[in-house]
C-alpha cells in the first residue's frame, strides 16, 4: 500500500499537475471564458457529464486552475472532491441552497459570522426555510432543536466572533440519525489544525479570504464534500454563477503551499498574545481555544491539533476603554477580516456583526465590549509591545 503524504507535503505537493505543454513549473493561470472541443460529440458529452472536461468557466470544474485549487483542498480536508467560489458568502450561499428547500428547517450555530447571520435570519425564511439559532456547545441543545422537517445542521466552531467551540463529531452523529447534513464552517480553524470530515461532517467549507489566501489580498470561498453533495453542489454553481476569478484560485494555490507554517506561527503568537493578555489587569477575560480557561478546551483538545490564530477578549472600561484600545493600536490594524500575515483588530459589536440585532447580540455573548484579534505571524514581542502600549492609554 502506498504511504499516505505528510500535511505539510500536501500543501505542497496536492492537486498539482505539470503543464504537459510547456512544462511550467507552477500551474498556470487559464485565463479563458470557454474552452475548445475537438468535435460535436465531444462537447455533447461534456455538458451531458458523460465525459469528464472543461465546457465553460461558470460551469464546474471551471477552468483546470480551479480543480488545482479544489483537489489541493479536498485533499487537504480529507474530503473527495471540492468546489471554489468567489467568496465565502458564496460558497455558503451555494450550500444552503443546494441542499435546502421550500419547507425544510435548518439549525445553526447561533454565534456565526454576521453576513451568515443575516443570509440564514433574513433571506432562508422568504424562501419558506424555517431556521433556529441554537447555542451548539451545548449538545442537549441541538437534540431539543430537530424538528422532522430538520435537514441540516451548520456548524461555525471555533465561532466567530465568540471562539465558542462545539463538538463536531457528537453533533454530525445526531444529524445523521435524524437524516439531516452536518456542515462545518472551517475557516477559522484551517484544515491544518481541524478536519471536520474526519469527525464526521458532511461537508467542510471556508473562505480563502482568511488563512488559505492568507495575505489578505483576495476574496474566495470553497467546499469540499461527498462526490454525491458535490454534484448537487456543481450544479447550483453553474446556475448561480458565483465562481472564483482564476487569479485569485492561482494565489490560493501559491497560499496554501505555506499554510502550514504560517498556520503554526499563527497559533504561536496567538498563544503568547492570550496569555499575556490574560495577565494583563485592565483585561476581564480572553476566549482562545488554546487557553485552560476556554469553557470548552477539552473539546477543542480533542477535535483540533492546533488552535489557531483568532482570539476575543474585553477590557475594563466597557466600549469606551475598548474603543480608546483600538485607536491606540499602532503595529495592528484596525480592520475588519482575518487570517492576514499581520495582526488585525476589530470591534464586531459595530463591524462584522453590526447587522445582527443588538438583543441577539447580547443573548448569545457578542457583547458591546467584546474586542476581536487576528493575531498575525509578525514576531511576537512585537505584537505584545504594541498592545500593551494601547492598553496604557485606556
Ligand atoms: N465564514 C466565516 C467564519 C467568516 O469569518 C467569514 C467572513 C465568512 C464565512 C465569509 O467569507 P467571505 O465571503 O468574506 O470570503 N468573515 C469576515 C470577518 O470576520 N470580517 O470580515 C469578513
Amino acid at each position: 500500500m502506498e504511504r499516505e503524504l505528510k500535511f505539510a507535503t500536501k500543501c505542497v505537493h496536492a492537486g498539482e499537475k505539470p503543464d504537459p505543454v510547456f512544462g511550467a513549473h507552477t500551474t498556470p493561470i487559464f485565463q479563458t471564458s470557454t474552452f475548445i472541443f475537438e468535435n460535436v460529440e465531444q462537447g455533447a458529452a461534456r455538458f451531458s457529464g458523460e465525459k469528464a472536461g472543461y465546457v465553460y468557466a461558470r460551469i464546474s470544474p471551471n477552468t483546470p486552475t480551479h480543480a488545482v485549487l479544489a483537489e489541493k483542498v479536498a485533499v487537504l480536508e480529507s474530503g473527495e472532491t471540492g468546489q471554489t467560489f468567489a467568496s465565502g458568502m458564496a460558497a455558503i450561499t451555494a450550500v444552503v441552497l443546494s441542499a435546502l428547500k421550500q419547507g425544510d428547517h435548518l439549525i445553526s450555530t447561533d454565534v456565526v459570522y454576521g453576513c451568515t447571520y443575516s443570509l440564514f435570519s433574513e433571506v432562508l425564511p422568504g424562501l419558506g426555510i424555517d431556521v433556529s439559532f441554537v447555542d451548539t456547545s451545548g449538545i442537549e441543545n441541538v437534540r431539543a432543536a430537530f424538528k422532522p422537517e430538520t435537514k441540516m445542521v451548520f456548524l461555525e466552531t471555533p465561532a466567530n466572533p465568540t471562539i465558542t467551540v462545539c463538538d463536531i463529531r457528537e453533533i454530525a452523529g445526531l444529524a445523521r440519525a435524524q437524516g439531516a447534513i452536518c456542515v462545518v464552517d472551517n475557516t477559522f480553524a484551517t484544515p491544518y489544525f481541524q478536519k471536520p470530515l474526519l469527525f464526521g461532517a458532511d461537508v467542510s467549507l471556508s473562505s480563502c479570504t482568511k488563512y488559505i489566501g492568507g495575505h489578505a489580498d483576495l476574496l474566495g470561498g470553497v467546499v469540499v464534500g461527498s462526490r454525491d453533495f458535490m454534484k448537487s453542489l456543481g450544479k447550483v454553481v453553474g446556475y448561480t454563477g458565483g465562481i472564483m476569478g482564476v487569479h485569485e484560485a492561482w494565489l490560493c494555490i501559491r497560499g496554501l503551499k505555506t499554510l502550514h507554517i504560517r498556520m503554526d506561527r499563527h497559533a504561536e503568537n496567538a498563544m503568547k498574545v492570550a496569555s499575556f493578555l490574560e495577565s494583563h489587569p485592565a483585561v476581564m477575560w480572553v476566549r482562545y481555544p488554546g487557553l485552560s480557561s476556554h469553557p470548552q478546551h477539552e473539546v477543542a483538545k480533542k477535535q483540533m491539533s492546533g488552535y489557531g490564530g483568532m482570539l476575543s477578549f474585553e477590557i475594563r472600561g466597557g466600549v469606551e476603554a475598548g474603543r480608546r484600545l483600538m485607536d491606540s493600536v499602532r503595529l495592528c490594524s484596525l480592520a475588519v477580516s482575518l487570517g492576514a500575515t499581520d495582526t488585525l483588530i476589530q470591534h464586531p459589536a459595530s463591524m462584522t456583526h453590526a447587522c445582527i440585532p443588538g438583543h441577539i447580540r447580547n443573548k448569545v455573548g457578542i457583547k458591546d465590549g467584546l474586542v476581536r484579534l487576528s493575531v498575525g505571524i509578525e514576531d511576537p514581542e512585537d505584537i505584545i509591545a504594541d498592545l500593551e502600549q494601547a492598553l496604557s492609554k485606556t
